[in-house]
Order: structure tokens, then C-alpha cells, then sequence
């Protein structure tokens, strides 16, 4: 994960698409309500904004291992490496993988405080992840335009940069935030958190996430959400399940978009589906075209047995 693709280098920043965001509230006619009182389960000293959290997520935060890979290099023999050179890896590879399970025990206990706000609020959050281009976005401005007529929705956009992706989904008239990850590769949850509180109040209904597109570390972050789902287009080819595993096994649902584009294409969709469930035996799957809207009844009925298993696993803990 991103101890070794380097992605925590630069502090994230969360902002909302500035230029339609008041408008967009205003619209909706919700108090912007501070829900920081709510987030005070947060452990003490933890700003829980998602810089803050950052702080420990840069290399700031890795100084043992990177001076101690720095070390290493500059201690190598010319004539190769010798035994005492391996025992050094060893300890810095040793240093950055509990580096890695320190990040990630930080982010599941962050992530467990979102989850338990969401349920609280009775929001079924749903996590889509994918590749670059795979239609994240096109799925969502269908979704939201066709969701909002029956219940809230919202969204919390993660790119590197640009506000485009919230802006388009505010201009199907849904409430977005941005998030802008800078040079990491993945949204984490504490910039869930604090995006989460500079949304209207969407209790009851649905919020997605969109997070950065990369079908490798958003895959590790919990963020809080109620399921992952990810969205594999067919231009990408039948084998991208088996290439990167990881998001397949993450992943409740697998949505397979553009099929519209099927005749131009040679994709296996039988192969594609196979491969995912040797991964996954339990991913479920839905083929769509968030151009043409095909196969969107069957992903709302999917929506809403996630929303009642949510609801009914909630009755079971109050009884
Ligand atoms: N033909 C076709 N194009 C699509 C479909 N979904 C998205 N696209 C196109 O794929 C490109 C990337 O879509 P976008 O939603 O921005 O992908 P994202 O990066 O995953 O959010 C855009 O040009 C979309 O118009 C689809 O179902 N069919
Ligand atoms: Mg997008």
C-alpha cells in the first residue's frame, strides 16, 4: 500500500466546490449543520480534519524508515551486497510494515467512528472505486438525478484536483463536497469525516462516495462506508479482477459499466465475471451503461436491500 507507492507525501486538502457551494445549500434549503458535536467521539487531540490526520500520513511520519533506507543505499559495497547489508533491509522492510498496520489501525478506528455516526443517521454510504474513466462519475449523475426524486442523497467527491467531478454532480441539482488528495492516491476516513460535516443533512437517505480513481489503495482504507462497489468499465478488459485482487475482495458488488460499447469490443463478459468471483466468490454483479442507463433498475433494487439490511441489523441492536 502507500508506504511504498510514496502517495502520503503531501497533505490532502478537503474543500468544497467553492462556486456553487452556498448556492447548492440554498437550494436545498438545509442548514448547513455543524455536526462537529457529533464528531467529538473523536480520541482527544485529534482535529479529525483531514490534514490533521495527514500530519500523520506524510513522510514526516516515516523518518525511521526513510533514513534508514537512505543509510542503507549510501551503505551499500561497491562490490554488492553482503549479509550485513540484508539484516539492515530486513529491519527497515520490518519498520515499514508496522508503518503500514499503524496507518491503517488509525484509519479503522476513524473509520469506525463514521460508521457509527452513518447508522446513527440512518445513511446508507456507499463506497465506488475504480479505475480512472471507468464512469464513476456518469453512474453517479444518473443515479443521483433518478434517487433524489424519492429520497436525499449526497456526495463526497475525491480527486487529486479540480472541483469538476462535485460540480457535476451539483449540477443535477444533489449536494457535493470535494475533496482534493493532492499527491495521495486514495481517500481515508478522516477526510470522510470532516467532508461529511460540511454536507446538508441527508439523514435517511443515501450518500456515495467517489473516491480517487486506482484499483489499488482505496481498496485498503475503510472509510466508514456501508459497502464497497467496484465499478469496472469494459474498455479496461476482462482481466483487471485477477490483476488487482485486492479491490475485487474488497468489493460487495462489482458493477461492469459501458456495455453499450459491447459490440465494439471484444470482452469476455462470461471471463470477466469469473475471474472476479475466484477472487471474490460472494461479489455480486450488475451490468450497466450509465450512458443509455441499462441495468439501472436492477442497481436501485440492489440500493435498497442494502438500505433495508442496514435498517434491520439496526432494529436487531436497539431490541
Ligand atoms: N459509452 C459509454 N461511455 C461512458 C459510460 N460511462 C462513462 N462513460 C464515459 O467515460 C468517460 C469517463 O467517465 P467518468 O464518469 O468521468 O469516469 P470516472 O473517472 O470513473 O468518474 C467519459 O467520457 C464518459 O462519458 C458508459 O456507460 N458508456
Ligand atoms: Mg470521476
Amino acid at each position: 500500500m502507500c508506504a511504498v507507492c510514496g502517495c502520503h507525501e503531501e497533505t490532502p486538502s478537503t474543500k468544497r466546490a467553492e462556486a456553487n457551494d452556498m448556492e447548492s445549500h440554498e437550494r436545498y434549503g438545509d442548514r448547513v449543520q455543524d455536526k462537529s458535536d457529533r464528531h467529538s467521539a473523536y480520541p482527544p487531540g485529534d482535529r479529525r480534519s483531514a490534514s490533521s490526520d495527514h500530519a500523520g500520513h506524510s513522510y514526516d511520519s516515516y523518518p525511521r524508515s526513510a533514513n534508514d533506507q537512505a543509510h542503507n543505499r549510501q551503505a551499500l559495497p561497491s562490490g554488492g551486497i553482503g549479509p550485513a547489508d540484508l539484516a539492515a533491509l530486513r529491519i527497515s522492510r520490518k519498520g515499514i510494515v508496522e508503518i503500514e498496520r499503524d496507518i491503517l489501525g488509525k484509519n479503522n478506528g476513524i473509520a469506525a467512528v463514521n460508521r457509527a455516526l452513518f447508522v446513527a443517521d440512518d445513511l446508507l454510504v456507499l463506497n465506488l472505486l475504480s479505475s480512472p474513466g471507468a464512469g464513476k462519475t456518469t453512474l453517479l449523475v444518473r443515479a443521483v438525478s433518478d434517487l433524489k426524486r424519492s429520497r436525499r442523497v449526497g456526495v463526497i467527491e475525491g480527486d487529486q484536483q479540480t472541483s469538476n467531478d462535485a460540480e457535476r454532480i451539483q449540477a443535477a441539482g444533489v449536494p457535493a463536497v470535494q475533496i482534493n488528495t493532492g499527491k495521495n492516491c486514495h481517500l481515508d476516513a478522516a477526510m470522510i469525516g470532516e467532508a461529511y460535516r460540511r454536507l446538508p443533512m441527508i439523514s435517511g437517505g443515501i450518500l456515495f462516495i467517489e473516491n480517487v480513481g486506482n484499483l489499488i489503495c482505496p481498496a485498503a482504507f475503510d472509510l466508514g462506508e456501508a459497502c464497497k462497489i467496484v465499478v469496472f468499465s469494459i474498455t479496461e478488459g476482462e482481466d483487471k479482477p485477477i490483476k488487482y485482487p485486492d479491490m475485487f475482495a474488497a468489493s460487495s458488488l462489482m458493477v461492469i459499466n459501458k456495455i453499450d460499447l459491447g459490440s465494439l469490443l471484444e470482452f469476455d463478459l462470461g471471463k470477466a465475471i469469473e475471474y472476479a468471483r475466484r477472487v471474490n466468490p460472494k461479489i455480486e454483479v450488475l451490468v450497466v451503461s450509465a450512458r443509455t442507463g441499462e441495468g439501472f433498475g436492477a442497481l436501485y433494487a440492489w440500493i435498497d436491500k442494502q438500505a433495508r439490511r442496514q435498517r434491520r441489523a439496526l432494529e436487531d441492536t436497539r431490541r
